[in-house]
């Protein structure tokens, strides 16, 4: 039998019975912002109500399967995309689709959600008092992982660059010899890994690279990390959040527990609210300590440096603009927490190429660049986009806006920005927020107009830019499936 007991902001006790093929795991957690009350929990013969049956749900359910637990499913899509497939593996699950009833949250032990369910579609008060824990994917994986005593965690979060910034720390890590895996929001579902491991499929990573969104932190309650992140901040999901400073709160949770900061020292409302107390700093100005990493020019170049040691030139760097040094400085200082980050592991990071759909060349056609930005989903995102660009360009964007305040893209637009194509659900709102610009504005009638409209208007010479700054589910499953439509788009033009 382990037994961990860690006392600190935190209670945990975590029990785990290895004496027969019986699976009983344990949690008592209090916490001083608990909202959801205590947690109790025998996953055997308990009732688990799953929510959401997107990628994450499928992970949980197979997850409490396996566990000899009874899941119960609801869903408030008519058809969500997992049902296909619990139907065929699990037929004997009992599925609830459309909004989520009082009935369903009755005759259960645990309701464990979904990143995509708002908290407020969920009664919680209702359930407090009724003694029944509510908690996401990334509970569970925590108070699992307690058992592997020597694997750590790295969480990453941030309005923009967590999956440049998990892919850069598991570049940095592998390359120093350690086995890191990259897992979470990214797309890995944190319960599909564990699950690979139970069955013998993996070995137990040295390092879990966990990039988390602020829902995946909202429905944590114990969790603590070896090191973490809020890389920035800026307005996004403000269709999940009361306010801005409500996002702002969850985003910094992430910090909860004993284990080390990094703080990016370029953005003054997250150095207020987390405190550089203790913290690895990044920035892009020159380091001022031992253990702040930063950018210095030496001998003419521009430099990643540690305190007063040279790392790489910038312009060594596989990924473009200054945000992306701002991302490799936040990889080397979260890296660094883990392990000594050697000549190796420096070049772990110099063989990062990108992701798809993150400001990837598509075509030139007639010497007009076409960029996929299909991830920028916010105006923070856009902004580094433009800022990006040494030409001048012809932007496209839209789609579902989540209410962000566009006003922030006006000064960047009339800088760089010749003409503006328009086109999804919010059009219209973001139309009204970024005339004051004065540059020219058109409107599409879906991607393929405005995909035709853009390459009439831009000249050789400029970008065309499909970095949206809106959510895709208006008009598309995702942005992988907008950017790949935008691809084929812009190579039907060629
Ligand atoms: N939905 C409903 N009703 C439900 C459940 C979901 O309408 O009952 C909708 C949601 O509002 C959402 C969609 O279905 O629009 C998907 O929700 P989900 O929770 O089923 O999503 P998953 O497929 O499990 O994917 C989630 C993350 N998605 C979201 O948080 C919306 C994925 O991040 C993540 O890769 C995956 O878990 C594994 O951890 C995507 C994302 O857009 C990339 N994340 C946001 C971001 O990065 O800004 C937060
Ligand atoms: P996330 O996982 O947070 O969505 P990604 O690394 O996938 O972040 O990048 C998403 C979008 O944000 C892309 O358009 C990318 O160009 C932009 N981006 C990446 N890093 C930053 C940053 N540090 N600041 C602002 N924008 C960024």
């Amino acid at each position: 039998m382990d037994y961990y007991d860690d006392v600190g902001a935190n209670r945990i006790v975590h029990v785990k019975a290895e004496i027969d093929a019986f699976y009983c795991l344990t949690m008592m957690i209090f916490r001083a912002d608990d909202r959801f009350g205590p947690l109790s929990v025998t996953v055997e013969g308990k009732v688990i109500l799953v929510l959401g049956c997107g990628i994450t749900g499928l992970s949980i359910i197979r997850w409490f399967v396996q566990k000899g637990a009874i899941v119960v499913l609801a869903d408030s899509r008519v058809e969500a995309p997992g049902f296909a497939q619990i139907r065929h593996e699990y037929p004997e699950i009992k599925i609830y689709t459309g909004p989520f009833k009082d009935y369903i949250f009755t005759d259960i032990d645990v309701v464990v959600s979904s990143p995509g369910i708002s908290l407020r579609d969920i009664p919680l008060q209702k359930l407090k008092k009724l003694g029944i824990p509510v908690v996401g994917d990334i509970e569970v994986f925590y108070q699992e992982t307690l058992k592997y005593r020597n694997s750590k965690v790295v969480a990453i979060t941030g309005t923009n660059g967590k999956s440049t910034v998990t892919r850069m720390v598991e570049s940095v890590l592998n390359a120093c010899s350690l086995d890191a895996v990259a897992v979470g929001n990214i797309g890995i579902p944190v319960l599909d890994v564990l699950s690979q491991i139970e069955l013998g499929a993996r070995e137990i990573p040295d390092v879990f690279v966990l990039e988390m969104s602020s829902f995946q932190i909202d429905t944590t309650h114990s969790f603590e990390s070896d090191v973490s992140v809020v890389l920035n901040v800026s307005e996004d999901h403000l269709d999940r959040y009361p306010d801005f400073d409500a996002y702002l709160q969850s985003k910094c949770r992430i910090y909860s527990g004993r284990g080390i900061k990094v703080v990016n020292r370029d953005e003054p409302l997250l150095r207020a609210t987390s405190g550089l107390d203790g913290a690895i700093t990044f920035g892009l100005s020159p380091p001022d300590t031992d253990r702040s990493w930063g950018v210095s020019e030496i001998a003419g170049d521009q430099w990643l440096v540690c305190g007063t040691q040279q790392i790489c030139k910038c312009n060594d760097l596989r990924v473009t603009g200054q945000h992306n040094v701002s991302n490799a400085l936040a990889a080397l200082a979260l890296s660094s927490a883990i392990v000594p980050v050697n000549e190796a592991g420096v070049r772990g990071l110099l063989s990062y190429e990108g992701l798809d759909h993150r400001m990837q060349w598509v075509a030139d056609i007639s010497g007009v660049q076409f960029y996929n930005d299909s991830k920028a989903t916010n105006v923070g995102a856009t902004a580094a986009a433009i800022s990006g660009i040494p030409t001048s360009c012809v932007l496209l964007l839209g789609g579902q806006s989540k209410q962000q305040n566009f006003d922030v893209l006006v000064e960047t637009i009339r800088q760089k920005v010749r003409a503006v194509v328009l086109m999804g659900q919010d059009a219209q709102v973001i139309k009204q927020r970024i005339e004051r610009a004065g540059v020219e504005i058109f409107d599409a009638a879906d991607l393929m107009n405005a995909v035709r409209i853009a390459s009439k208007i831009a000249e050789p010479g400029e970008v065309v830019l499909f970095s949206p700054a809106c959510a895709s589910f208006d008009m598309f499953d995702n942005y992988e499936h907008r950017g790949d439509m935008f691809t084929d788009a812009v190579r039907s033009l060629a």
